[in-house]
This record gives C-alpha cells, sequence and structure tokens, in this order.
C-alpha cells in the first residue's frame, strides 16, 4: 500500500524536477513521513501563489486546493498560507504543484502512518540501554559493546553517606552517559502512561528487542530503566538524584567511558518522581508480575514518606561536579505528582491531592502530570477531577486555536528553549488528553498537526527523528552516533530542536559557530557541536512516541478506558456499519471501547475480542 505506485513515478518525478526553473520559489513544508488517509490534513505554504494542485504518480492532478488566507507566523517571521487538503484520502506518494511548477514530490498518504516512527522512537531506549552489549540482532550496524559495566558506584559526599552501592542498567540520558532520576521521571511516566492508555493495543506491538519474559515490548523496555530507578533508593526511601562520571566524557563510545562512576545527591525532587513513576509501575505490572509490582508500590510509599519529611532538598551540582544538574528549586509539584498517583494506585486518601495546573509538563514541572492523573480519574477524585478537566481543557482550547493559525502548529515564540521539541510534543500529548475527556474531533486534529510539526512542516523543512523523513538531523550531539564509525545516526531519535539561547556558541573554533538567525524557530544547527539544538535526550523522545502510539492506538479502535464514547467518532465508518445491522452496542470495560452485538465483543476494527 505504502509504496503503491512509486516504481514507475520516480523517473518521471526526476524529470519534473529538472523541468522547474530556479527562479521558482514557493516552499511547501510537509509532514515528510506522511499522513493517515482518514485525518484531517494539512500542509503550510510560503510565498505561494495561485491554485495547488496534488498530482498522482501518473501525473493527473488528483485535487486542486486553493490556499487559506496568508498569516505571520512569529517564531519564524514567515508569511504563511495553510493547505487543507483533507479530501486526498487515496494512499499512495503525490507531488505538490504551486501555480503549475512542481514544488515537491515526497507527499505521502498512507494507512498506519506512523506505526514505523513509533517503533523507532520506542526501539532508541534500546540504543540508550547501560550495562549491556547491544547485539548485531537487535542492533544491525549500531551493535557495540556494552558500557558501564561495572556495578559498584562510589557514593559522591553530597549524598550523605560513603562507601559504594550497585547500580547497574537505565537508559543513558542522552548524548551523554549519565543517568538522572529527575528526567528518567517524567520519561518513564510518559511511556508507562502509553501502555496504561492503550493496554490492548501494546499487548501485541512488537519490535526488534530482546524478550523479558512474558511483558509486552513496551514495557519490557520500560523494566530496563526501572530495574535502574530501583537501585538508587536509599535505605531510609529517599532517593539518589543521579549516577554519573564527575564531568562529560570525550567523544568515546560507552565501553570506553572508564572514568569512576558516582551517585550524586540525594533530594526531594528525585525521590517525589520516584514515587511517582514506582506508583504508576505497580499498576501496569500486576497483571504480569505481582511480585515486582509490590516492590514498586513498596518503594514509592517509601520514597513519599522520605520526600513528605524533606520537603526542601533541592538538588545542586555539588562544585566538583559537571555534570546535568536537573537542577529545581521548586518542589511542590513534584509532591503532588507522586500523591496523585499514590492515591490512583491505593486508594489512601492521605495522598490525595487538589488543585490544578496550567504548566505544561517538563523534567522540572511535573505538575501538568498531576493534572493529568486528577483529570483521568473522575470516580476517584470527585469534584477535584472536574477541576482538573476544566483547566485541561482552558490550555487545549488555547493550543486548538494556535494551531489554526501560522505555521499550524502549536508551538509560539516563547515555547523555543532548550528541548524545544518536547514541547511540541508534550503539548500534543496534553491536546490527547482534551480528546480522550471531551470526544471532541477538533483536539485530535491539533495533536496530529503536532506530530506534522515534528515530522517536517517547520520552518527547517526538517523530520527531527534521525532516520525518517526526506531531510532529518545527521549530526546529532550524540556520542555513540559521532563515536561509532557508522555514518548514519542511531535512527529514531527526537534532536532537542530550534531555540535561540546559543549556550553551545563559543569562541574557540571547535566550539560551534553562530547559527541564530534571530527567529527562534530557524536557530538550530545540524552539528555535532551544538548540544543546545541538536542533542537527544530521553524525556525528548517519550511524549513524541506517546504521540505516535496514541494516534496510531485509536485508529485502530482503542481508546482510554476513561475515555468519553465520544472517541468514537474518529472511526465512524466502522461503528456506522455495525450500528446498521443488529442494533449492537458501545460499551467500555477492561479499558477499551469495544462494540457488542449479539452478546459477543468486537474491536472498533470490527475484531472479534470475546
Ligand atoms: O523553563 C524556562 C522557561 O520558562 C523559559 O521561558 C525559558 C526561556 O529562558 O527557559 C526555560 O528554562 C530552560 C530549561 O532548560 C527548560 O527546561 C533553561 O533556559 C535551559 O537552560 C534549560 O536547559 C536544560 C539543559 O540541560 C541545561 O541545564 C534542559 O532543559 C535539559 O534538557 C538539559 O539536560 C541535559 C542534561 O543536563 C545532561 N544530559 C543531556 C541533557 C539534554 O541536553
Ligand atoms: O556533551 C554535553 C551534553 O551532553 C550536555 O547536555 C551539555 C550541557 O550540560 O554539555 C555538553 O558538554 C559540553 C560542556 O558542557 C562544555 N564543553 C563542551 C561539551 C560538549 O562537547
Ligand atoms: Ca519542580
Amino acid at each position: 500500500m505504502l509504496n503503491f505506485g512509486l516504481k514507475q513515478y520516480v523517473p518521471m518525478t526526476i524529470a519534473l524536477l529538472s523541468l522547474s526553473t530556479a527562479a521558482f520559489s514557493a516552499t511547501a513544508y510537509i509532514n515528510q513521513v506522511g499522513y493517515r488517509s482518514g485525518d484531517s490534513k494539512e500542509f503550510a505554504l510560503v510565498d505561494g501563489s495561485g491554485n495547488v494542485e496534488i498530482v498522482n504518480a501518473s501525473g493527473s492532478t488528483v485535487l486542486t486546493v486553493t490556499p487559506g488566507e496568508s498569516s505571520t507566523w512569529a517564531p519564524s517571521g514567515q508569511n504563511v498560507q495553510l493547505v487543507d487538503f483533507s479530501e486526498l484520502k487515496t494512499p499512495g506518494t503525490y507531488s505538490i504543484k504551486v501555480g503549475g511548477q512542481v514544488v515537491r514530490s515526497d507527499l505521502k498518504v498512507a494507512d498506519k502512518t506512523y506505526e514505523d516512527v513509533l517503533k523507532a522512537s520506542l526501539k532508541w531506549y534500546y540504543y540508550q540501554r547501560a550495562s549491556m552489549a547491544l547485539d548485531e540482532t537487535y542492533a544491525g550496524q549500531w551493535k557495540r559493546a556494552a558500557g558501564h559495566t561495572n556495578p559498584t558506584a562510589r557514593l559522591h559526599s553530597s549524598t550523605g553517606a560513603s562507601g559504594t552501592i550497585n547500580s547497574s542498567k537505565g537508559w543513558y540520558d542522552a548524548g551523554d552517559y549519565g543517568r538522572y532520576i529527575v528526567n528518567s521521571g517524567i520519561t518513564t511516566y510518559t511511556l508507562l502512561s502509553l501502555y496504561e492508555h492503550f493496554p490492548d493495543y501494546f499487548k501485541t506491538l512488537k519490535w526488534n528487542i530482546p524478550a523479558e519474559g512474558n511483558l509486552p515490548d513496551l514495557l519490557a523496555e520500560i523494566k530496563w530503566n526501572l530495574d535502574w530507578m530501583l537501585t538508587m533508593q536509599a535505605s531510609d526511601g529517599g532517593v539518589y538524584h543521579k549516577l554519573t562520571t564527575l564531568g562529560f566524557p570525550g567523544d568515546v563510545m560507552p565501553a570506553q567511558d572508564s572514568d569512576p562512576l558516582y551517585v550524586i545527591g540525594k533530594g526531594t525532587a528525585a525521590t517525589f518522581d520516584f514515587a511517582a513513576v514506582m506508583a504508576v509501575a505497580a499498576r501496569v505490572y500486576k497483571p504480569f508480575d505481582a511480585s515486582y509490582a509490590s516492590k514498586c508500590l513498596e518503594a514509592a510509599k517509601k520514597a513519599y514518606a522520605w520526600g513528605a519529611q524533606n520537603p526542601n532538598k533541592a538538588f545542586n551540582n555539588p562544585s566538583d561536579v559537571a555534570t546535568g544538574s536537573y537542577a529545581d528549586g521548586s518542589l511542590g509539584d513534584e509532591k503532588d505528582f507522586a500523591g496523585t498517583e499514590l492515591f490512583v494506585t491505593t486508594g489512601d486518601a492521605s495522598y490525595k491531592t487538589s488543585g490544578a495546573s496550567h504548566n505544561l509538563p517538563g523534567w522540572a514541572d511535573v505538575s501538568g502530570l498531576a493534572t493529568y492523573g486528577k483529570a483521568t480519574h473522575a470516580t476517584e477524585f470527585g469534584n477535584v477531577a472536574q477541576v482538573a478537566k476544566d483547566t485541561l481543557l482552558s490550555v487545549a482550547d488555547d493550543f486548538e486555536a494556535r494551531s489554526t493559525t501560522g505555521f499550524g502548529v502549536v508551538m509560539g515564540d516563547n515555547d523555543f528553549y532548550w528541548g524545544s521539541n518536547s514541547v511540541a510534543g508534550n503539548q500534543g500529548v496534553w491536546l490527547l488528553h482534551a480528546y480522550y475527556l471531551t470526544g471532541d474531533k477538533k483536539y485530535y486534529v491539533a495533536a496530529t498537526k503536532v506530530l506534522d510539526y515534528l515530522l517536517g512542516k517547520n520552518p527547517l523543512d526538517m523530520s527531527f527523528l534521525t532516520g525518517y523523513g526526506t531531510k532529518s538531523p545527521m549530526m546529532p550531539h550524540h556520542r555513540p552516533s559521532t563515536a561509532d564509525g557508522v555514518k548514519d545516526p542511531v535512527p529514531g531519535m527526537i534532536v532537542g530542536g530550534p531555540q535561540p539561547g546559543g549556550e553551545d556558541i563559543g569562541s574557540q573554533t571547535w566550539e560551534c559557530k553562530d547559527y541564530r538567525t534571530g527567529k527562534p524557530a530557524t536557530s538550530y544547527t545540524d552539528n555535532r557541536c551544538s548540544y543546545a539544538t541538536n542533542e537527544v535526550a530521553i524525556n525528548w523522545n517519550a511524549p513524541f512516541a506517546y504521540l505516535a502510539g496514541a494516534i496510531e492506538a485509536i485508529n485502530a479502535g482503542y481508546a482510554p478506558s476513561f475515555a468519553t464514547s465520544g472517541i468514537t467518532s474518529i472511526k465512524p465508518a466502522v461503528a456506522r456499519k455495525a450500528h446498521a445491522k443488529q442494533g449492537p452496542q458501545l460499551r467500555f470495560a477492561d479499558q477499551m471501547l469495544y462494540v457488542e452485538k449479539n452478546g459477543k465483543r468486537f474491536n472498533l476494527n470490527g475484531h472479534r475480542i470475546k
């Protein structure tokens, strides 16, 4: 389906491209990975004039669109027209003509469009695994020796203890080889929530990683990091902040980073983030491994108790430590997050929290994750859930409105800071929560525009996911990708993205040349030097994976157990077909939405499930 007609089409495309003249300057910015057949579809057009034609593989115009009014998108300073081509539903690869000239030929419409990028973005966590070798069977040309295999780590004086502990496994944080509890917190939560929202979809989704008992691949991958996190809890319940060398290593493979590892700091943020993650893990792993689940729950409770006793222990890098600090002085949001998840898991009202947050989740501010927890557990939280839902929807309305002008994306001027692509991703995750809670399709549509942005509908005209799209980063700030001697970077990584801070720009020749453009959305360089725009990180991949995963799962007929039945509007054809026969009913149970007919259950694709 996906490559329908491609073979005949390629030579013709080349011919068409060579005919177009250099004087022509319209640019169409598209989702380079593709669009789903049944979705709303839009691209952004700059310097266009006249109508837009979509041309199929045999050269026929299949759709003519009059672009929308132009409006300025402040982050890039461009005047942009949005082109809605939702009517194009037939899978295939198309060209775009503007004013009669072909401007690009890589426009794709397909089914299950995001399944490959979903798997790739999840597979990347395997490539980040510490303490094990990556075999060729799984890693292909990115196979490598194990790094950080010595389990003995020294307790730095900042932990308030001395001696050593055993700590191994976990995911390397980013382009460096540190392992940081705070950043593991939001990352692991986001991936666990993806599973918890769509368990039946993820029970069968597989990619090429080593099996772990009877666990679905997603839970097998997450367990690698949970196991490491569990090693970072002290006997009093407090959780150490990070496990790193004292400074960043050079451009070496993990196995060559042989400086001693230290366990550094112990603080409130790490402890509450840990408690929240372990509380969710206790729910998610229970059906597969009850004893692991209860180990997680005990660890969560013990951590929460320590955090409650030590609410103001902010972490800052000790003077002899130069690795990432993930320093955060505002610690109430972490407590809210932990309390919310522990209350959901245990039903113990002493953990129950109230209030709601307008803040987009990020590693330093997890109040929005607590808002998700409250809004999606109406029975448990009662009025508090309603407040959370109202707050969530008011923010989502703002995001949705932004997505209808300018570049047709949610991102605005203030969203471009270090890791801006995770800002985009988390806006999409927020919108999907609004969709689950209301069934209003406008939120789903806005969420798909976030994927569009990350996969190419942006003023840099690039997919920010390594290995996918017509143009994607080749030189990420990722030590293995630099040191492995393989031309292509490790695939499936979302780079940090444009932002005007320029923290990596230096006077020394080996540092970054000034790549800033005066505009936030184009201040980016695909260069290894740029850790402020072109690094990768586990917390930036997670919201992307969540978005791609949720969108694929919804379209496969799944919905979170708490979702309103309005979410079925995504699959009108299937629902209607079922309805036309013998009055089947839409129902929710066992965490999914299904159609019941003559006492039998079917998923929304019409497959019998019981
Ligand atoms: O949150 C504020 C925001 O409100 C404000 O509008 C914006 C504009 O100034 O700044 C935002 O703060 C930024 C913060 O990231 C947001 O998370 C800071 O300026 C920025 O300096 C900070 O950068 C962090 C960076 O480390 C430097 O500390 C990144 O978030 C964080 O992702 C990054 O993490 C590193 C680890 O330390 C080490 N491993 C790699 C990893 C990724 O680069
Ligand atoms: O490589 C480091 C990257 O992983 C971090 O995110 C970043 C910010 O803490 O720092 C990078 O290391 C740089 C160091 O801070 C300054 N000298 C250049 C290093 C990159 O080569
Ligand atoms: Ca905080």
